[in-house]
């Protein structure tokens, strides 16, 4: 590109709330949160499935790093149709991750090593092997109501379910039950029907789990596809979206205007809110998952959750995404953000593939730099700390189901497995993983070399720059300062200001054309700045000086300025 050539510039200031009288009592400001998948996190007893005794013996691993809290993917009893996602009991824990005591025995030592223990809490739905649902189906008092049972729609004679909603693994979202002789309605896997938050007394049920888990020392819960939670109660059914294309089975057929974001799911989240400000000592956290828009997704702060997981990283923004559609969409964001209240950024997780493979590996430390410099709480999926890669898996290897519905033809698009693959602990057998060599997804085959223990011996791996990313956020300017976001070509810039301090400057560079620019003009940045971190493969040295009035990144590198 010449230099002549037409220079794009935007700028845009977002001042950024100061903190709120009660903030210091939020633990969660300006700290990393650090999700565990438990099944592939660390295994103790050598079955080749991770438990809670192997997370125990990890801890010091999160402490090194320094996030803040722990949230576990579920650990309650369960069939594992969706591995974990499927709750038979509430109140209990799963036999393959351990038992109650070896629970308390974690939380201990979370505790001592000042880590918060955060808990999925999955209220939508619970598994059909439920005591409940098995009480339901015969119409015992008070379980009767605790599901959403409707009357078939006779049609011409025949059976129908009562309307035309569709569940999000395809399909009708009512099955029939013979026993009962009504349809019941499952917006997941026929598995897992939905829960009747209609019924008060059903609710209190499960705000006395939210107790039964707070009482064990539990600091707060990540709450699971929040959005389907109560449906319309007139049942009508869903507008068609014309001409998709898709098959009448497919949930993309239809607009949700009945079955989700309803406003009485927001009531409910409140009643949640209040279960857990009834606990004294440290401040209870809520995290939400929505994949949802901003407006309805904003509005979960005002229900009670301190942090409505921002999803922009994960689709809507992605390797085709230009620096200025990563500052549109971060600008349209941040804007909205009610006063008082945290940005939140969410780097991966269980659902997705990892980083590496959606920004590509030259870029696996970019989500974590701009999380770090960002305002707000950075969000990342064990392994994202040493830029774990997905482990592909053949169709003999998948046990997702939502790849194995899927069929050997596409179920490469909907597996999640290859994100799941076990953490690469060091270099020994299943990489340190378990003592077995037959664990229940395999290890990815780079564990030689791309392991924890390595990049705590190799200056600049993922893993030291991370930990510099979570001392980053108790810097005062990217505590307290404001945040501008700037494209200038082809790189993006964050900068974080506060007056009467140098300020914090991120760059990445989207480019693959030749640019060199003034930056400090740009960016109204001091001439020369000091190097804090730079990304892996980007040949910058940390502590070293430059010259911001022509610098050069490599293509795809990072680099954050103090
Ligand atoms: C701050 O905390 C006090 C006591 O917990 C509470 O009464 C007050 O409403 C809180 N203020 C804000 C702004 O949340
Ligand atoms: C870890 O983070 C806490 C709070 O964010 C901070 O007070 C502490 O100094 C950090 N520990 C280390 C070893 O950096
Ligand atoms: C859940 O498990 C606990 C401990 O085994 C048991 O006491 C409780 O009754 C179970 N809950 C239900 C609803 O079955
Ligand atoms: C009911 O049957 C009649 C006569 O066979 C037919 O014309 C009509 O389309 C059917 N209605 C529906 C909703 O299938
Ligand atoms: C919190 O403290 C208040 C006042 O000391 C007490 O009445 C209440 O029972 C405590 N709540 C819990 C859940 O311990
Ligand atoms: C989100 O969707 C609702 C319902 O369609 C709409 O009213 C609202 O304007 C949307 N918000 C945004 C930011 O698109
Ligand atoms: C970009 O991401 C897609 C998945 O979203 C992936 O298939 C593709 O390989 C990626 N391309 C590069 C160059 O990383
Ligand atoms: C796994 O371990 C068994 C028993 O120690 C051994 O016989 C086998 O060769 C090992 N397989 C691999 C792939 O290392
Ligand atoms: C970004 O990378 C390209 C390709 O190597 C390079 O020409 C350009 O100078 C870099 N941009 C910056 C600002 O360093
Ligand atoms: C930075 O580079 C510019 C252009 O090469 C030069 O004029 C200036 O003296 C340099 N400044 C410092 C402090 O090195
Ligand atoms: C993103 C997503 O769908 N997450 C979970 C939502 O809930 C279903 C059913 O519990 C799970 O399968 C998903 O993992
Ligand atoms: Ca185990
Ligand atoms: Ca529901």
């Amino acid at each position: 590109m010449l230099l002549s050539s037409i220079l794009v510039c935007l700028l845009s200031q977002v001042s950024f709330a100061s903190a709120g009288p009660n903030s210091s009592e939020e633990w969660w400001r300006d700290s990393f949160v650090y999700q565990i998948y438990p099944r592939s996190f660390k295994d103790s007893n050598g079955d080749g499935v991770g438990d809670l005794n192997g997370i125990t013996s990890k801890l010091e691993h999160l402490a090194d790093i320094n996030v803040s809290a722990l949230w576990i993917s579920p650990i309650y009893v369960s069939p594992m149709v969706d591995f974990g996602y499927d709750i038979a009991n509430f109140t209990d824990i799963d036999p393959v991750f351990g038992t109650l005591d070896d629970f308390s025995k974690l939380v201990t030592k979370a505790k001592s090593l000042g880590l918060k223990v955060l808990l999925d809490f999955v209220p939508n739905h619970s598994s059909d092997k439920h005591p409940w649902f098995l009480k339901s189906i015969q119409r015992v008092k008070p379980y009767d109501e605790y599901y959403i049972w409707k009357d078939p729609k006779i049609v011409n004679g025949t059976r129908q379910p009562p309307n035309n909603w569709l569940s999000a693994f395809q399909g009708s979202a009512w099955e029939w039950n013979e026993q009962r002789k009504q349809y019941y309605l499952h917006q997941f896997a026929t598995g897992q029907p939905d829960l009747n938050y209609r019924n008060p007394a059903l609710n209190e049920e499960m705000k006395e789990a939210l107790r039964f888990w707070l009482r064990r020392g539990v600091e707060g819960f990540r709450i699971d596809t929040i959005p389907s939670l109560v449906e319309d109660d007139r049942f009508l059914d869903e507008p068609k979206i014309p001409n998709t294309g898709l098959p009448d089975t497919d949930p993309n057929t239809l607009s949700h205007i009945y079955t989700y974001n309803q406003h009485e799911t927001y009531e409910v989240l409140k009643t949640w809110r209040d279960v857990l400000d009834e606990f004294n000592g440290t401040k209870k956290i809520i995290l939400t998952e929505a994949y949802t828009n901003l407006t309805y997704l904003i509005k979960y702060y005002k229900y009670g959750s301190n942090i409505p997981f921002n999803f922009m990283f994960m689709g809507q923004l992605n390797n085709k995404s230009s620096p200025l559609d990563f500052k549109r969409d971060m600008d349209s964001y941040l804007n909205e953000i009610p006063p008082g209240e945290v940005a939140n950024w969410v780097v991966g997780n269980h659902d997705q593939q990892r980083i590496s493979w959606r920004f590509g590996v030259k870029r696996a430390d970019w989500l974590s730099m701009v999380a770090a410099v960002a305002p707000g709480v950075g969000v990342i999926y064990n392994g994202d700390e040493i830029g774990m890669e997905n482990r592909p898996m053949s169709w003999e290897e998948t046990v997702d189901p939502a790849g194995c519905n899927a069929g050997r033809d596409r179920y490469t698009i909907y597996s999640r497995d290859p994100a799941r693959s076990p953490f690469q602990w060091d270099s020994t057998t299943s990489a340190g993983f378990s003592t077995s060599n037959k664990t229940w997804l395999p290890v990815n085959s780079n564990y030689k070399t791309l392991n924890l223990e390595i990049q705590k011996k190799t200056p600049g791996s993922h893993y030291h720059i991370f930990k510099q990313l979570v001392d980053l956020k108790r810097h005062p300017v990217v505590k307290e300062g404001t945040t501008e976001i700037i494209v200038i070509h082809d790189v993006l810039a964050i900068v974080r200001r506060l007056p009467g301090t140098t300020p914090v400057v991120l760059l990445l560079n989207f480019s693959s054309n030749d640019v060199i620019a003034d930056f400090s003009a740009w960016l109204n940045s001091p001439r020369v700045m000091t190097v804090y971190t730079a990304s892996v493969g980007s040949g910058i040295q940390p502590g070293k000086f430059h010259n911001l009035t022509s610098f050069r990144l490599a293509p795809s590198a990072a680099v954050i300025f103090v």
